[in-house]
C-alpha cells in the first residue's frame, strides 16, 4: 500500500545525488538519440585482431574532445537481458531477480520513466525504432506504459532481400531508413535505436564483413569481433549522416551496450584473443588472461560496457568512475538540466560528487572501485586475488553488502506491488497508455 511507497520514497531521497553543476543543463533543449549497442561489450574497445582494431569508429570517437565516456561502467541485466537494459535505462530502477520485468509487469504497472518525464518537463517527442517484431519482450506494451509517443517496430522496415537478422534488420538498414522517420520527428526528441546485427549466434556473411575470422576454435567468438566491426561501420555511417544533415549540432548521441555477448563458459577462450591491456576491463585482467587461472573475478572485469555521450560542447574525456545502467538516467536528465530529486530513481547521476560508486550485480553480488564481491568471495580489485578482510574492512563490506541488498529488495517490491500507482511527483500527470497509437505513419 501506500505506506510500502513511503519506505521506498525515503530510501530514494536520501540515496539521490544534487546535479554536478559544470554538467547540469549543458544538453538543454537538445535532442536525445539512444544508441543501443547489442550485447557489446567495453573489452571490444581498443581490441585488435590480426592487428587490425575491431571498433575503429567509437575508437576515435572517444578521443574527441566533445565526446565523454565511461570505462568503469557495468551492465546490470539478469534473465531479461534486453529488456532489463532498457528498463534500467529508461527508468533507474532494477529489472527483476527472475524473469523479465517488461515481459511480467511492462503492460499493467504504473511507470514514471524517460520518455514522459522528459516530456512532461522539457517538452521532448519519443521514439524508439527496433526493426524486429513489436511483441519481443512485450515491447509494444510496456512502451505505452513508458509513455512513448511513436514505436517504429519491424512493420515500419524492409525485411526483403536478405535484410533480416535473428531479432531485427542488419544494423546498417536499420540507420538508413532509420533516418527518414527520425527526421519527421517534432524536436526536441528523445529517441532510441536497438541495433541487432551483434546478437548471439552472431553470424555474418563475407558480403557484409572482411574482418579477420580470430581463428579461436569457438566459431561465436570469432564471429563476435565480426558483427561487432560491422557494428561499428554503421555507427560511422550514421555519424557522418548526423554531421552532414547538421542534426549533430542539435543533438546529445549516448551509446551504450546492454549486456554481454560473450557468456562466461566461453571467456577462458576469450582470454587468450584479449589485447587491449590501455582497457580497464582487460587491464584489471590481473592474472594476464590466461586460460587456466581464470576465474569469477576475471568473469566480473568482463560485465564492462561502453556507455558514451556525444554533443558538440560537451565536456569530454575518459571518466573512471565506477557505475552501472542503473545510473544513466539521472545523469541523461541531469545533463539535459532535469533534476530527479522527486523521482523515484535507484541510481545515482555519474558526474555528481555524491554519486554512489558500488554497482550492484542483480544476484546481489557487487563491485566497488577496490573490491568485489562475487560468490561469496572478496577480491582485491587491484590484484584480482582472494582477500580475507580484517574487521574493519569486514564492517565496511558488510554495511555495503546491505545498502545493495537494500536497493535490490525495495526496486523488487517497488515493481512487484506496483507502487508507483500511489506517489505522483509534483506537476507530473501519470501516463495513459491507452493514448499511444504506434500504428501511425509520421510522413
Ligand atoms: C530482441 C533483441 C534481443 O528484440 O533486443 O534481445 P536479447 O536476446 O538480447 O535479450
Ligand atoms: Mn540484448
Amino acid at each position: 500500500d501506500s505506506a510500502d511507497m513511503d519506505t521506498v520514497l525515503n530510501y530514494t531521497k536520501s540515496h539521490y545525488a544534487a546535479p554536478n553543476q559544470a554538467y547540469f543543463g549543458t544538453a538543454k533543449g537538445k535532442n536525445i538519440i539512444i544508441i543501443h549497442l547489442e550485447s557489446f561489450q567495453q573489452f571490444l574497445i581498443g581490441q585488435k585482431v590480426n592487428g587490425q582494431e575491431v571498433t575503429p569508429f567509437l575508437n576515435s570517437l572517444i578521443k574527441e574532445k566533445d565526446t565523454l565516456s565511461f570505462d568503469n561502467f557495468f551492465h546490470q541485466v539478469g534473465i531479461g537481458k534486453t529488456s532489463d537494459a532498457e528498463n534500467m535505462l529508461e527508468t533507474s530502477t532494477f529489472g527483476l531477480s527472475s524473469g523479465s520485468l517488461f515481459s511480467s509487469l511492462g503492460t499493467d504497472n504504473t511507470f514514471q520513466g524517460a520518455p514522459s518525464l522528459l516530456q512532461q518537463y522539457a517538452g521532448y517527442t519519443s521514439a524508439v525504432f527496433h526493426g524486429g517484431s513489436g511483441n519481443f519482450w512485450n515491447r509494444n506494451n510496456v512502451y505505452k506504459s513508458l509513455g512513448y509517443n511513436y514505436f517504429f517496430d519491424g512493420n515500419f522496415y524492409n525485411h526483403e532481400d536478405g535484410a533480416a537478422t535473428a531479432y531485427g534488420i542488419k544494423d546498417k538498414l536499420m540507420f538508413g531508413e532509420t533516418i527518414k522517420y527520425m527526421e519527421h520527428l517534432q524536436q526536441p526528441f528523445y529517441s532510441k535505436i536497438i541495433t541487432t546485427s551483434n546478437h548471439f549466434p552472431f553470424f555474418i556473411t563475407d558480403q557484409d564483413t572482411d574482418f579477420p575470422d580470430a581463428g579461436t576454435d569457438d566459431t561465436y567468438v570469432n564471429g563476435y569481433f565480426q558483427t561487432a566491426h560491422y557494428l561499428d561501420s554503421a555507427l560511422a555511417e550514421f555519424f557522418a549522416y548526423l554531421k552532414s544533415s547538421g542534426l549533430e549540432q542539435n543533438s546529445l548521441v549516448m551509446l551504450y551496450g546492454d549486456h554481454y555477448g560473450m557468456s562466461d563458459d566461453r571467456n577462458r577462450t576469450l582470454a587468450s584473443m584479449l589485447t587491449a591491456t590501455d582497457n580497464p576491463t582487460v587491464a584489471k585482467l590481473t592474472n594476464n588472461a590466461t586460460a587456466s587461472d581464470w576465474d569469477s573475478f576475471d568473469d566480473a572485469q568482463l560485465q564492462r560496457v561502453p556507455l558514451i555521450f556525444h554533443m558538440p560542447g560537451l565536456k569530454g574525456g575518459v571518466n573512471h568512475t565506477y557505475g552501472g545502467e542503473i545510473d544513466v538516467l539521472p545523469t541523461l536528465l541531469h545533463l539535459v538540466g532535469v533534476d530527479t530529486q522527486s523521482f523515484v530513481q535507484f541510481g545515482t547521476d555519474l558526474l555528481s560528487s555524491g554519486h554512489d560508486t558500488t554497482v550492484a550485480f542483480r544476484n546481489h553480488d557487487f563491485v566497488t572501485p577496490k573490491y568485489s564481491l562475487l560468490n561469496g568471495k572478496v577480491y582485491d580489485n587491484t590484484t584480482g586475488e582472494v582477500v580475507q578482510p580484517d574487521a574493519k574492512l569486514q564492517t565496511k563490506l558488510t554495511t555495503l553488502q546491505k545498502g545493495v541488498d537494500q536497493a535490490l529488495d525495495l526496486s523488487d517490491e517497488l515493481a512487484n506491488k506496483n507502487l508507483l500507482r500511489f506517489y505522483v511527483p509534483k506537476g507530473y500527470t501519470p501516463v495513459d497508455p491507452d493514448q499511444a497509437n504506434f500504428s501511425q505513419s509520421l510522413a
